[in-house]
This record gives structure tokens, sequence and C-alpha cells, in this order.
């Protein structure tokens, strides 16, 4: 990935359509993203998470920006790097704990120690670990909601590696075939998991892939929220208004390995510094609100320690929750029709 040196420290886009009401509640969930995150590394530290660890550290504007352009009856799947979109989609991140803390009450009942669940009233539909596979589900979605005469859209978050798969081909295609309003975010980050963007595909600009497709796409700097913000908006005026799909590319940078395990031995010396000090989205967009007047240090300090004290009660929270009993790990995973119900009644439901 190429790293053009800026003149002059990195600020947000200032064409905006938000208010300065907005602009702080963007922020609670930019800086909630990126405070969650290094919790939970906090927590996989001190060995009291079992499942892998994985953060969007350097690309949380991306997930939260386009997912605030949103209305609460439309949909989003999204992968490992936006945990961000799911706050906005009002996912509380005691949820989210549970889940990482295996608990007998997390949605996945500790059968999945991530977040593979959904919650399909706030319009989450969880993502799984298939990548691509999300893109025809999100389009059957969006065809079944037709059929309903629903006004949704709908939004699949993948990596640029994922959109090397064939179920992205068949997803991305059927949608723009039936011009149904699903908006492909291609979050290029510069790595799918080991491998460098050049090694992934032979074209430089993931958008290109959506003249192919005969759709709309839209490529932003995936680290300047207000633009996530603004180009999501469009993307999604768009689609619902009968247009059809829209692509866009996000171009952002994976400041951590694909999770904590990974030592990013791959990554050239010098280049994860690089995008720390020069483009750091949270910075970027601190940056501006200050510029702006919109918010202080002082008061995005004050934030900052609301925020913590917030996010440690939900992590206290939900380590309280009581394991699965034993009997539950194979609930929900294979047929248990074979049960007979009073050992359902006596076991499982006790
Ligand atoms: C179909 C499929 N192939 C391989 C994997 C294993 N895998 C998990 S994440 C990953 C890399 C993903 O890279 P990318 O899509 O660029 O997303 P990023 O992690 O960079 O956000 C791979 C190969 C998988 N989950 N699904």
């Amino acid at each position: 990935m190429k790293q053009k040196k800026p003149r002059r420290p990195l600020s947000c886009t200032k064409e905006t359509t938000l208010t300065n009401e907005k602009f702080i509640e963007l922020y609670r969930y930019l800086k909630l993203t990126r405070m969650f995150d290094e919790k939970t590394v906090r927590l996989k530290k001190q060995s009291k998470l079992t499942g892998g660890v994985f953060t969007s550290l350097g690309q949380e504007a991306t997930a939260v920006g386009t997912a605030f352009a949103l209305e609460e009856k439309d949909f989003i799947a999204p992968l490992i790097r936006d945990i961000g979109a799911c706050f906005v989609k009002g996912i509380e991140p005691r949820t989210i704990f549970l889940q990482y803390f295996g608990r007998g009450t997390a949605p996945s009942r500790a059968t999945d120690v991530q977040f593979h669940f959904a919650d399909l009233e706030k319009g989450f539909v969880g993502p799984i670990s298939h990548l691509g596979d999300m893109i025809p589900v999100m389009t059957g979605i969006l065809l079944a909601a037709r059929m309903r005469n629903e006004d949704r859209v709908a939004v699949a978050y993948l990596g640029e590696g994922a959109s090397s798969t064939g179920t992205f081909h068949e997803g991305v295609n059927f949608a723009a075939v039936k011009k149904l309003p699903l908006i492909t975010i291609i979050e290029n980050n510069g790595y799918a998991y080991s491998t460098p963007t050049r090694e992934q595909a032979a074209c430089t600009q993931f958008v290109e892939k959506a003249l192919g497709y005969g759709i709309k796409g839209l490529q932003v700097d995936g680290n300047d929220i207000v633009a996530c913000y603004e180009t999501m908006k469009s993307a999604v005026d768009y689609a619902r208004t009968g247009n059809g799909s829209v692509l866009i590319e996000a171009m952002t940078y994976r400041r951590k390995g694909h999770a904590e395990h990974d030592n990013q031995a791959y990554v050239p010396e010098g280049e994860i510094e690089w995008w720390a000090e020069h483009n750091d989205p949270v910075t970027r967009f601190e940056k501006y609100l200050s510029e702006q007047e919109i918010l202080s240090n002082q008061q995005m300090d004050d934030m900052a320690v609301e925020i913590k004290e917030f996010l440690n009660a939900e992590a206290e929270w939900a380590e309280d929750q009581p394991p699965p009993e034993p009997v539950q790990a194979a609930m929900n995973v294979f047929d248990n029709s074979f049960v007979s119900p009073a050992y359902k009644k006596q076991v499982l439901d006790k």
C-alpha cells in the first residue's frame, strides 16, 4: 500500500450535512469502538477470554461512519472489523462481552465465542466465518423484503480478500440484476490475513469491480469518518430510491494482525507506525471536532472517562453471568429432535 506523506496532519472532510449533535454521537461510537477493542485485548491478555480477539484498530471510522447513515429498519451483515457498525445498530457491548466470555446467557450460549449471532429486530444479521457468504444472504433478505413491499436497504461488509470469493460474485451479480438495494462495502485494509493486496487481486482499485456488475461504485477515504458517512448516505439514498446496488471501496489500513495471535511479521518495517502517526481515524476526527469547535479536548477526555467506566461495568456484568450447563454444549448445533420431552424438561430447561 502506498504511503503518501501528508503535507499537514490529515483532518476530516468539511462538506457535511451532519449537525453538531450528530457529530458528538458519531464520535462517541467511534471512541467506544476503539476502547472496546482495547478492553477486549486486555481481557485476552489476562486469559479471561477463550476465543480469538479480532480488532479493527485503525479502521473503525469505516464501520461506524457507514452504519451511521442507515435507518433502524435497514439490515447489516458485519464482519470481524465491524464491531463499530454493530454498536451503531444498537447491539450493546455487554452482549458481545457475554459472547466473548462464553456465558450461558449469551445469544450463542457459548457455542460460539465471537459475535456470530443475530438480532433481527435491530437489523443485525450476524456474520459467519465463511468469507463472502453473507452477500447472497443479504441479497435474499432484500428479495424477501421486496416481495413483502418493505422498504429496506441492506449492507454487506467485507475485506478486499473476501471479494475474491465465488459467493461475492454470485451475490453482487444477483443483487445487481434484480436492482436490489444492496450496499457492499469492501474495506481495503492492505492485508487479507498475511496476504498483501497486490497478491490478492490484479486490479489495483477494488471499486472498479462495480463496473463489471453494472452497478454504482464509490471510493472513499475509510479513515475519514465524515467522508464515510456522506458517501454511505449518498449510496443509501441511491439504493433506497430504486436505482439498485452500490459497491463502496473504503481505503483503510489494518494496524493489528488478523487476530491478537498474529505477530504481523509479514508487514514491512515502519508501515504500522506510519499509519498510527499520520492516518489514525480517531485522531483525525478529534482534530476536526476541535478545529470546528464542536468538542474541546477536555470534553473529549471526559467522554473517554465515561466510556471507560461504562465498558468496565459492561464487562464485569457479563463476566459475572453463569457459564453454560455442559449439556447445553450440543444444543443448537446438531439436530436435537431426538431429545425426549421428559429429558428436555428435566435437564435442558432448568
Ligand atoms: C471462504 C473462506 N476462506 C478462507 C477463510 C479463512 N480466512 C478468515 S479471515 C481471512 C482473511 C480475510 O481477509 P479480508 O477479507 O481482506 O478481511 P480482513 O481480515 O483484512 O478485514 C481468511 C483467508 C474463511 N473464513 N472463509
